[in-house]
């Protein structure tokens, strides 16, 4: 039952990265789903994360099963709300927007996923989920309404995962948002990792090797990366990239 999360913390005891492709089921064609599993089986991606802000597909299911049978990683759900779940995957990011103040994200979608996930044996994952402000406003802003961690406070940030971290999540994840012109500052990232135990996930805005690079060399264990796979399938094509991350 709490395999994926051993593994990751084993992953980070040995100073192993990780990183995920996001896909969003409302961004995904079923037509063209041999491509993309092809594409994320020669990727250097450690998970796959399921889910977006808005998701309002009924192919979650469909998708999640296709999946599984032809990708050998985990495939963990990353959901807007409790209508994102599905038995098939294997484990939940059960998230609290912690950055946020809105008693819906914190913990009435949590509390109404219980019925849901009682009928499941789906792997849950306790998040702090952090979203940081990241230039313009972002689906998760929209969707949650709630305001973004000022990109500037870094110790407010420190604190709010640390408060995470006491209160039992198992892991942190900084968010700047899907598609974020700008990703979580660098100096954010290390000065969190820095100050908690527990692994530390980020994403949103990343679109580079470097920028992949550039968090793990600052603290993150596991990189998300959503939008630019989505936007380019070849994204990861590039053979000196793959091997590359390959390597760290
Ligand atoms: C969003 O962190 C993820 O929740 C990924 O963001 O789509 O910008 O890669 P991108």
């Amino acid at each position: 039952m709490t395999n994926i999360y051993n593994n990751i913390l084993q992953s980070k005891a040995n100073d192993e990265k990780l990183l995920a492709i996001l896909l969003d089921p409302d961004k995904i064609d079923l037509k063209n789903v041999e491509t993309l599993i092809e594409k994320i089986n020669l990727s250097p991606a450690t998970h796959i994360f399921i889910g977006g802000s808005l998701v309002e597909s009924k192919i979650l299911d469909e998708l999640v099963i296709l999946l599984k049978e032809y990708i050998d990683l985990p495939i963990i759900l990353f959901p807007g709300n409790p209508s994102q779940i599905s038995a098939h995957a294997d484990g939940i990011l059960f998230l609290s927007l912690i950055s946020g103040r809105n008693p819906d994200y914190l913990i009435e979608h949590q509390v109404n996923a219980v019925p849901i996930l009682n009928q499941m044996d789906l792997e849950v994952i306790s998040t702090g989920y952090m979203l940081i402000e990241s230039g313009t406003e972002t689906a998760v802003e929209r969707v949650s309404k709630t305001k973004p961690l000022d990109r500037n406070n870094i110790e407010y940030a420190v604190h709010t995962a640390q408060a995470g971290e006491m209160l039992g999540n198992k892991f942190i994840y900084l968010e700047a948002g899907s598609g974020a012109k700008q990703a979580v500052p660098l100096e954010m990232i290390k000065k969190v990792a820095q100050n908690i135990e527990i692994p530390l996930i980020v994403g949103g805005g990343i679109i580079d090797l470097w920028g992949i690079q550039n968090a793990y060399d600052f603290g993150a264990d596991l990189v998300v990366i959503g939008t630019a796979f989505e936007n380019d399938v070849n994204f990861f094509n590039n053979i000196e990239l793959a091997s590359r991350l390959r390597s760290i």
